[in-house]
């Protein structure tokens, strides 16, 4: 696949805030730092999203995930973090390389991240439940 942007700093032909490396992985801050602390978190196998990826890479991604985390609460002991990953143009996405934003969350401190999550549960029925789970699950098939 055809090197990207993050694939560039992982070689270290354009310059990052390294927090975290090992032999399948790249963490880094991301150069908008919506809240301080936002890093994003790299397979070096390049992947354009999730429906691309492999299971393989996200093993690697989840053992990273978690020591990531952890090593930005004990730096800066945040209210909370959001794990965001986008998918897709409408979702988003403006870098087609797999990559994991860790944002934490503060009460008190600059915290520019927000989202919306408008629920519908009255709007959709048990009968309309079972059937959009079925259409998902039929995929498996
Ligand atoms: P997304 O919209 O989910 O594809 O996020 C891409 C992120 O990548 C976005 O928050 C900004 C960040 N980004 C893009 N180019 C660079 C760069 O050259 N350096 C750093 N540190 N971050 C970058």
């Amino acid at each position: 696949m055809s090197e990207t942007i993050f694939s560039k700093i992982i070689d270290g032909e354009i310059p990052s805030y390294k927090v975290y490396e090992d032999e399948f992985v790249y963490a880094f801050l991301d150069l908008s730092q919506v809240t301080k602390g936002h890093t994003l978190l790299v397979p070096k196998k390049i992947s354009a999203n999730i429906f691309e990826t492999d299971s393989e890479t996200m093993q690697h991604i989840g053992t990273a995930l978690p020591k990531v985390a952890n090593a930005i609460k004990k730096a800066f002991n945040p209210d909370g973090l959001n794990i965001i990953q986008n998918n897709g143009e409408f979702a988003d996405q403006s870098v087609f390389h797999l990559h994991f934003h860790l944002l934490p969350r503060y009460e008190n401190d600059i915290d520019g991240f927000g989202y919306k999550w408008e629920t519908h549960e009255e709007n959709i029925d048990d009968d309309q439940k079972a059937k959009i789970a079925q259409e998902i699950a039929a995929q498996f098939n």
